[in-house]
């Protein structure tokens, strides 16, 4: 009897950590791909041989059906269990003020569309689970702290509010039509394998540019907002928990700590012998080190949102007592671990 798992979004940052843990455990792991104009399999290049991979778009209904027609028919008579992870997005805040209907196209319309396909498949219910990759995104301007799973959301960006739909239709399928459909309310998480346009991984990059004399200064935006920062490894690791429980339900993973954008700064410029320190206000703030008088952080507007998320910081309770789920790395561990692989 075989276990497969579909994962959409497999070229991102999650997806090819989780193709790896899903592999380990013994799924024939299946993943959507976009076609590009250049190779975009990266991330999954060293295990790119044990996937089967296929094209498509969270946007193309058609193309949905067709993939989860396939893999019914593939495995009719020999399927212990069928899970779906829904990782694919344009997931970046910023961005989606740009592409503000693209963004609700693929992160909440996509959603629905991928449950549509999942429901009209000839795969069983109790043999077919769902993850929707659900964000922290959603308490945007926080009405209470931390958050959990009970907290009101206040989505403040076009990514939030899509996001939202997702989460609700999810929610609705799984009441409305008895499906194994979870949610992971997931705190930001980052690797070495992070996009180079999130704050964490520019500001490594940045780093390592720095000291190989290849940019003289990093240009950040908003450098007091304050997030609960993982490692994307322990957050894949929760996803697949998550399907793993007897009764479907929705779970927030975060570290349970929070650290401003200026200390990620601090403390991977001081693992490279810096000691950063900061003059200025506002868009006029400098970071510079101490040690030399060298100006190396400035900040400029153009990397403001419309509305920011000034804080965010999660309460994984749930997670950890009924998943025994927690991160096993820590916020050092992880900024060595991105200095160490951009340095
Ligand atoms: P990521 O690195 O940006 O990866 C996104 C993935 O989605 C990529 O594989 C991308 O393909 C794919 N994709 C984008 N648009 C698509 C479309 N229209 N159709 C099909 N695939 C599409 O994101 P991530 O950090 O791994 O995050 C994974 C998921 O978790 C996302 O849904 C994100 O919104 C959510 N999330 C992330 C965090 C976090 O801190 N990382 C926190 C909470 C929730 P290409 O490679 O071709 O671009
Ligand atoms: O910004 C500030 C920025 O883009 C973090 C996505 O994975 O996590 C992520 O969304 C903070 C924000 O991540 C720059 O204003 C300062 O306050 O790294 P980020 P995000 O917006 O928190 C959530 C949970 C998701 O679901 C998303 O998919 O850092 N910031 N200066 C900057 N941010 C960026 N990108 N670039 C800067 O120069």
């Amino acid at each position: 009897m075989s276990k497969v798992a579909l994962v959409t979004g497999i070229t991102g940052q999650d997806g090819s950590y989780l193709a790896e843990i899903l592999l380990d455990k013994g799924y024939d792991v299946w993943g959507i791909i976009r076609r590009a104009s250049n190779i975009n399999t990266s991330r999954i290049e060293h295990i790119f041989d044990k996937l089967t991979l296929r094209y498509g778009d969270l946007t193309d209904s058609s193309n949905l059906l067709l993939i989860l027609a396939e893999i019914s028919t593939k495995y009719v008579s020999n399927l212990d269990v069928f899970e779906i992870y829904n990782l694919a997005a344009m997931s970046h805040v910023k961005v989606s003020f740009e592409m503000p209907e693209y963004t609700s196209n693929v992160d909440g319309t996509g959603t629905l569309r991928l449950l549509e396909a999942m429901r009209s498949c000839s795969i069983p219910n109790e043999k077919i689970k769902f993850y929707q990759a659900s964000t922290s995104e959603l308490y945007g301007k926080v009405v209470e702290v931390p958050q959990t799973e009970t907290t009101p959301f206040y989505p403040r960006s076009p990514y939030g509010v899509a996001k939202l739909y997702g989460y609700w239709i999810t929610k609705n399928y799984r009441e409305a039509y008895d499906l194994f459909a979870c949610s992971g309310i997931l705190f930001n998480h980052e690797s070495p394998r992070r996009a180079h346009n999130f704050v964490t991984r520019k500001i490594t990059i940045g780093l390592g540019k720095i000291l190989r004399g290849e940019q003289d200064k990093l240009v950040l935006g908003n450098l007091t907002s304050l997030r609960d920062w993982g490692h994307a490894k322990d957050y894949a690791m929760g996803m697949w928990l998550i399907l793993q429980q007897d009764k479907p339900d929705d779970y927030v993973l975060s570290t349970n700590e929070y650290h401003s954008v200026k200390e990620f700064v601090e403390k991977s410029f001081a693992l490279k012998g810096f000691d950063i320190k900061w003059k200025g206000e506002g868009t006029n703030e400098v970071g510079y080190d101490e040690k030399t008088g060298r100006e190396l952080i400035f900040v400029s507007e153009k990397y403001f949102r419309p509305t920011e998320v000034d804080e965010l910081l999660g309460d994984s309770t749930k997670a950890r007592t009924e998943l025994g789920w927690k991160p096993e790395h820590s916020f050092d561990e992880l900024v060595a671990e991105m200095v160490e692989a951009d340095c």
